[in-house]
């Protein structure tokens, strides 16, 4: 009975490896756990899939998580305590109409748990979507680092995944122009790994000591907390403007990659340079790559913008649906290997993480594939809760000395203190490593552990020096011994000064659609920004990056591109030389690099496309269930858009369950369109606005559409133009068959229809 009261996880965190008495007291823990769980599994629990899953998909951590969880199907409903609870309608008053009691400890606990129900939203990166899965190792790379994950292809490394945007609030929408975080838990039988990357392989500064000014900038302006979720405004651009060391992350955060198709769809990027240790203590540097399977795809800033009127979950609910249905998100991880020698051998540093090595230059070597593959079962206690840390390493890992780097380490740490409030987060559940954790650490808010040595220091000779300190063989981890001859300085390095060349080559990568992105998205951008010196600044710094770019954007803005003139870069020390800050424009011509451009991705899988077929009463039941049969044979996810709700029926009688109504979706939520025929579903769809705006709006955006001879009507009806001469335009397929449609959508998008002509939509 004793041992029934304590909790199971105490045991199984720190079980105690060399004890016989521990190991057997583990094993009655477990059984006696496993006995009352079973007791609970005969009760309803359709909604735990933690009892549905496949074992494949029951990872360690998933495991070891299971303990934490709670399920009250076929339960009495209890106070804290444990207590049974006999009214939860009525407070305990002084009569019937009378005063509520202090008594009421009932209620007392309900509300002041309730009232604490909140904790601070993280600083950036509030708005995030997580998801369970695991990492598999293609072959080991013993000659980069001795880390056991990366050297061991039978192990199943647990990883828990949390996407996310930066600027926005953690109730903001998924699809503001914005940078999305990407971190990584590696679950390793080592400890945790995280990989806390973005979906963009640069960043705005260099030095962490401007983190809080350009995060202060890009926030909404403190005096009217406005606008929310977006870098449209003065303060951020004014920022930027006096900081040339971003112009290479603007062009990024203003390409398409800022408004990214899905979480399943964005590449990953550890961005800063890091360190790769053997077990002979040889050192590389490494860069971190996660390249998606499904490819790297986008959407429309007119249909973002829509996106987040329509369904502000957009990317959760994509991520959320995608794993419920099995279409596991996979992404290849990837290095990019530059030895100690060759450190200086490139035109930028490598330590600068305004920088990125061209993929031609060192090419990306994938050793190995994620898979996500749970949704969590609780979004606060796991995806609000988890707590990544850039310092969480494991021997064979290391970090180099970009001065970002160096200041995140520090930084994840104290926020988290503040936001778990208090030096006990590790032992959360979705933060406990899946190897066990003996130190003498103690105490502290909410502290789970109970630790039973009487010894809570080292070294001690009263629990035989226990918890011992390991060697290197023995998995010790040791920092990388760099030599370091300098003197202490508070400066910045001249081989940080190149803040363009890279700038001009992600521009000059693009594809054409591509570049004119850029340009809408900074008139955008800047159009919404009312100073205009600080428009002015940005067009100085846009000239320098391209001239035709800067004349397009200041077109835009009903502006001039000032005279050249040097940049000056603000962010000057007091007493610093102001020749070494300002009079340098340094460029070197990189030419361009394919990899850059989105154009390039696979384009061979409609897998979980989401196709709007549009039908009501009378559809022909032939080609739509053609349609529908090819493409869910595709992976991809057809849903019927009707003109009214619960079911249609066929040309053959047969009733057809309605997804969505023109009411309650819209065109910016799918990939493509199918207009299947049959004379009366035509005709009253044809007659309905909300469906003809659906077909103009998806053709405005460059999906595939197709429709079948009867269904062409519509597009008619719509405002749909002709083609070049005539032709039906690139993309959309007029009575071909599915296997046109499919390959057609597999292209993603038809830029080359852009504005030619625009459509009112
Ligand atoms: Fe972060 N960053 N960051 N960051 N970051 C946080 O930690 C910080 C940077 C990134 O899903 C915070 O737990 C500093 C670069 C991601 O929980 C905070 C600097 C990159 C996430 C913090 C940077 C990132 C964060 C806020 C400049 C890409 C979300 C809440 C030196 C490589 C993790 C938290 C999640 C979150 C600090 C710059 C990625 C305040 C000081 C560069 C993906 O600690």
């Amino acid at each position: 009975m004793l041992i029934k009261n304590i909790p199971h996880r105490v045991f199984t965190q720190n079980m105690c490896k060399q004890s016989k008495h521990c190991q057997l007291l583990n094993v009655v823990i477990q059984h006696t756990h496993t006995t009352m769980k079973d007791k609970k599994t005969t009760k309803p629990e359709a909604n735990n899939p933690a009892q549905v899953s496949p074992p494949a998909q029951q990872s360690e951590k998933l495991q070891k998580l299971a303990a934490d969880k709670e399920n009250g199907a076929g339960e009495f409903l209890t106070t804290n305590q444990g207590l049974k609870i006999n009214d939860n309608q009525n407070s305990l008053k002084a009569g019937e109409r009378g005063a509520t009691l202090l008594e009421d400890f009932i209620l007392r606990e309900k509300i002041t748990h309730f009232d604490h129900e909140r904790i601070p939203e993280r600083i950036v990166h509030a708005r995030g979507s997580g998801a369970h899965g695991v990492f598999e190792l293609y072959k080991p790379i013993p000659e980069l680092t001795k880390a056991g994950f990366l050297n061991d292809t039978s192990v199943k490394t647990p990883v828990f995944v949390r996407f996310s945007t930066v600027a926005g609030s953690r109730g903001s929408t998924d699809l503001a122009r914005d940078v999305r975080g990407f971190a990584v838990k590696f679950y390793t039988q080592e400890g945790n790994f995280d990989l806390v990357g973005n979906n963009m392989p640069v960043f705005f500064i260099q030095d962490a000591i401007k983190f809080p000014d350009l995060v202060h900038a890009v926030k909404p302006e403190p005096h009217n907390e406005i606008p929310q979720a977006a870098s449209a405004h003065d303060t951020f651009w004014d920022f930027i403007s006096l900081m040339p060391e971003s112009a290479h992350m603007i062009m990024w955060a203003m390409s398409d990659r800022g408004i990214p198709r899905s979480y399943r769809m964005m590449e990953g990027f550890g961005v800063h340079t890091f360190r790769l240790i053997t077990a002979e203590g040889k050192s590389s540097f490494v860069k971190f790559h996660w390249k998606p399977l499904l490819g790297v795809h986008s959407v429309a800033w007119d249909e973002a913008k829509k996106i987040s009127g329509n369904d502000p979950d957009f990317h959760r609910r994509d991520l959320w649906d995608a794993i419920e249905s099995g279409a596991f998100p996979e992404w290849e991880f990837g290095v990019q290997i530059v030895s100690e020698e060759d450190e200086h051998k490139f035109d930028f540093d490598i330590l600068d993480p305004t920088k990125l090595i061209p993929e031609e230059l060192v090419p990306v070597q994938r050793i190995g594939k994620m898979t996500l593959n749970r949704n969590p079962d609780n979004f606060f206690a796991e995806t609000e809760q988890v707590a990544f840390h850039v310092g969480h390493v494991v021997p064979g890992i290391d970090f180099t000395n970009d001065p970002l780097l160096q200041g995140r380490l520090f930084s994840y740490t104290d926020t988290q203190l503040l936001r778990l409030g208090g030096p006990n987060f590790h032992e959360i559940p979705i933060n406990r490593p899946v190897s066990p954790v003996h130190n003498n650490q103690r105490d502290g808010h909410m502290r789970q552990t109970i630790n039973t040595s009487r010894t809570s220091y080292e070294p001690n000779s009263i629990s035989g020096n226990s918890p011992r300190q390991a060697t290197v063989a023995e998995g010790g981890f040791n920092s990388y011994q760099e030599r370091i001859d300098a003197r202490k300085i508070r400066d910045r390095s001249e081989s940080f000064f190149d803040h363009f060349s890279q700038a001009t080559m992600f521009f000059n990568s693009q594809s054409e659609p591509e570049k004119n992105h850029i340009v809408d998205a900074l008139r955008f951008e800047l159009g919404k920004v009312e100073r205009e010196e600080i428009r002015k600044r940005m067009l100085g710094i846009l000239s320098i990056i391209d001239a035709s770019l800067a004349k397009k954007v200041a077109d835009g803005l009903g502006m001039e591109v000032p005279a050249p003139e040097q940049p000056i870069n603000h962010g000057v020390p007091a007493d610093a030389d102001p020749a070494k800050y300002e009079s340098k424009i340094i460029k070197s011509a990189l030419g361009a690099s394919a990899a850059l451009s989105m154009a390039n991705t696979p384009k061979d899988s409609i897998k979980t496309r989401m196709i709007a077929i549009l039908a009501t009463d009378g559809v022909k039941s032939a080609e739509l269930s053609a349609f529908k049969k090819a493409l869910l044979a595709e992976g991809a996810v057809p849903k019927i858009v009707a003109t009214h709700g619960g079911f249609i029926k066929d040309d053959k009688g047969a009733a057809v369950k309605v997804d969505f109504t023109f009411l309650t979706t819209a065109s910016v939520l799918f990939d493509a369109v199918y207009i299947p025929g049959g004379a009366a579903s035509v005709k009253t769809i044809a007659a309905e606005a909300d469906a003809l705006h659906f077909v103009t709006e998806a053709f405005k955006h460059c999906k595939a559409i197709a429709a079948s001879s009867e269904g062409e009507e519509i597009i008619k009806a719509s405002q749909v133009p002709a083609g070049p001469k005539g032709a039906t335009p690139p993309g959309v397929v007029i009575n071909g068959k599915p296997a046109d449609f499919i390959s057609a959508v597999a292209q993603h998008r038809f830029w080359e229809r852009e504005k030619k002509p625009d459509v009112p939509a």
